[in-house]
């Protein structure tokens, strides 16, 4: 009979967490001041489906406090989101005017949370936005006139008229990978930009987005898992905005939290209230942070509303009305004003001042852009693939000794 081995000693419960990693619950954390209490009720009104809110429309707490930005840092952020709002306004004009191909995407509701995560990213970092980002876009550099004229599908838009949307990125100043419309499968391509900068001796951060009906793809998982399992250093956040397309949250999953989804890769999440910009960037600076030191990919969850349709089609009239109500009176522009207020930071005057100057650059903008001439025939089969505009060398060649 083999000889019984002596048991061992159970460690303590700390030890087990520290050796198998710590619990679900305290993979998750949660910044947010106030907890989201309301329900959607599916009903049949004339045999169509029919949603019902359940809740109490409240005024939101203030914003949480962060010594994480500098006064500047914060007005800076506060710029970009109203950029971000009166570039789309600017675009709505358009398309109502029908200068606009296509569709037009909004982030209305959201600006606080594409503005203060891509801020948080350093310039040696990558982000590949989705079409709501436009706001991360501004961060990155990009002009508002060509997010304009990329809707006009003007030759001196950054896909020289050949895409309408969003589809276009910048590999060689921006480090911006262009927008993939399969959702979710953005998400293995900046793990995989991670990697290639680590065969390269670089650990970076690669930001990007993904919503709520997007998490529920089974390349998210994927992605997140090979992520995880590398320690790649991706950022991703998740904008649960409540609604994919005219699906709610509820009928699509049975959690509450998408960041609890981080346990079941090893990582840690935070739950980030979207429309407090302060909070986004607080946890996205963690992440990045926790990128650059090797510490592989965290998870953000901002909860937030979409505050128009899918897109500019949509008059969203499956979303109940005292629910808009709920996240207007979360508008993240109006509760950042008010914090800057508080703060000190930002006088009724300046903040006049301020948002004539961007309606005036705006408009200058817009102008730039509508004046840019529409592609020519003769050129439309230049310029889809590259034609020695880029001069790819291989940066790595082997495994660095
Ligand atoms: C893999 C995949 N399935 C379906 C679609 C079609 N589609 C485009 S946007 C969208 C809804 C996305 O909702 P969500 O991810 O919550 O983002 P939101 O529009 O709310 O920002 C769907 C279903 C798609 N583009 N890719
Ligand atoms: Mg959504």
């Amino acid at each position: 009979m083999p000889k019984a081995r002596a048991a061992r000693p159970r460690p303590a419960a700390a030890a087990l967490a520290r050796r198998n990693g710590q619990t679900a619950a305290a993979m998750v954390t949660d910044l947010r001041r106030e907890k989201l209490r309301f329900d959607l009720r599916e009903t049949r009104r004339d045999g169509k489906v029919v949603y019902e809110w359940e809740g109490r429309v409240t005024d939101p707490p203030p914003l949480r406090e962060t010594a994480a930005l500098s006064r500047d840092q914060a007005l800076a952020i506060y710029r970009f989101m109203l950029m971000n709002r009166i570039m789309e306004q600017q675009l709505e004009n358009l398309y109502k005017q029908g200068q606009v191909v296509g569709g037009v995407y909004f982030g209305l509701g959201q600006e606080g949370c594409s503005v203060a995560s891509a801020f948080a990213l350093g310039p040696d970092d990558w982000m590949a936005p989705m079409i709501r980002n436009q706001g991360s876009l501004l961060v990155r550099g990009f002009a508002p006139r060509d997010v304009m004229m990329q809707y006009m599908a003007k030759s001196g838009s950054p896909t020289r008229g050949r895409d309408g949307t969003s589809h276009f990125g910048d590999l060689e100043k921006r480090r911006m990978i262009s927008p993939i419309s399969m959702l979710g499968d953005l998400i293995p391509v900046m793990a995989g930009v991670c990697l290639g900068e680590r065969m390269q001796g670089r650990e970076v951060a690669a930001m990007t987005w993904i919503g709520d009906g997007g998490q529920s793809t089974g390349v998210f998982h994927e992605g997140v898992n090979f992520a995880a399992a590398q320690r790649l250093g991706l950022v991703l956040v998740i904008e649960n905005n409540l609604w994919a397309y005219s699906t709610p949250l509820q009928r699509q999953v049975r959690i509450t939290d998408l960041a609890v989804r981080a346990a079941g890769y090893g990582i840690p999440a935070f739950v980030v209230d979207g429309t407090d910009p302060l909070q986004v960037y607080e946890a996205c600076r963690q992440a990045v942070a926790r990128a650059h030191a090797g510490g592989g990919p965290t998870i953000i969850e901002a909860k937030l509303m979409r505050m128009k349709g899918h897109a500019i089609h949509d008059p969203a009239s499956y979303v109940p009305p005292r629910l808009l109500e709920f996240w207007r009176r979360r508008d993240p522009i109006v509760r950042f004003e008010g914090y800057l207020t508080l703060k000190g930071w930002l006088g009724e005057s300046e903040r006049t001042r301020l948002r004539a100057e961007i309606e005036v650059e705006m408009a200058a903008e817009r102008a730039a852009a509508e004046s840019s001439p529409m592609p020519t025939p003769d050129d439309v089969l230049e310029g889809v693939y590259c034609e020695r505009c880029h001069h790819p060398t291989p940066h790595f060649q082997g495994r660095p000794s």
